[in-house]
């Protein structure tokens, strides 16, 4: 469980109260099930924006890709608003999508992000429109206070609060529960995305970060496709992903 990233005050307490292995599962799924939501797709405002956020790699782009893949297949209408201006390959990046996925596009590279979460939110005519931002480590102050700017100005223009996802990459274990914290700090998370779960995870970082923080995990990215967004599957997690580690 240590080497899984249980963390040691959750592997103690979980290994001092489970009698064997089943009961170890089933005291993990009593943990995880009641956090276990899923995309939204009827929304009250037009448009809904979805801002995706979270450590440099963890997938936001590709996640972006995925939403509005997933979106449009709800019958949607979606717009992308390219809010990573700081990485130069990011835009390029995120246009292939939208033009494969025909989804208008905003961006701006010689711009500050929330100018172009600004320009996005008063110019789109579409159902949702999902915001990208840029990678960063959540010690970096400025940063993050970039990340509650680009909030603000969205909920100043929409007068309604974003939709925020933060994305976790499975393998990385690390400092999960301390990322999720100060993130939910600067731009109050309505849930998490974990992603790479195909690549093998380090899945005592989700329970932990459940067990101490009251958010839904309300996807799981298991690929580099579009298709691959899925409902967390507490089932397969604990028969493939555990057993595994
Ligand atoms: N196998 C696998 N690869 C993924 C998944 N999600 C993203 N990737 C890959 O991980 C890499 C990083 O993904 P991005 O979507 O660019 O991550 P990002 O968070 O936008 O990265 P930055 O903008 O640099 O912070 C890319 O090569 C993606 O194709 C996933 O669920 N499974
Ligand atoms: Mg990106």
């Amino acid at each position: 469980m240590i080497e899984a990233d249980f963390g040691p005050k959750l592997a103690e307490k979980l290994s001092r109260s489970a009698t064997d292995y089943d009961d170890l599962c089933n005291k993990i799924r009593a943990i995880i099930s009641p956090h276990i939501s899923s995309i939204p797709t009827t929304f009250l405002t037009k448009p809904t924006v979805i801002m995706l956020v979270g450590v440099n790699g963890s997938g936001k782009t590709t996640t972006v890709a995925k939403l509005a893949h997933y979106l449009q297949n709800a019958g949607l209408s979606v717009s992308i608003a390219a809010c990573d201006t700081f990485r130069a390959a990011a835009e390029e990046q995120l246009f292939v999508w939208a033009e494969k996925l025909k989804c208008k596009f905003y961006s701006g590279k010689s711009m500050n992000p929330a100018s172009v979460a600004y320009t996005a939110c008063t110019q789109t005519n579409d159902d949702v429109l999902l915001v990208d931002t840029a990678g960063r480590l959540q010690n970096n102050t400025n940063l993050m206070a970039e990340l509650s700017k680009i909030r603000s100005v969205i909920t100043k223009i929409t007068k309604c609060d974003p939709i925020s996802y933060i994305t976790i990459d499975a393998t990385s274990g690390q400092n999960i529960v301390q990322q999720i914290e100060i993130f939910n700090n600067a731009c109050k998370l309505s849930g998490i995305i974990l992603n790479k779960t195909d690549c093998g995870t380090k899945c005592g970082c989700v329970v932990r970060a459940i067990d101490t923080l009251n958010l839904p995990i309300v996807a799981v990215g298991n690929g580099e496709n579009v298709q691959a967004l899925q409902k967390f599957d507490i089932d397969r997690f604990l028969k493939y992903e555990l057993i595994q580690n």
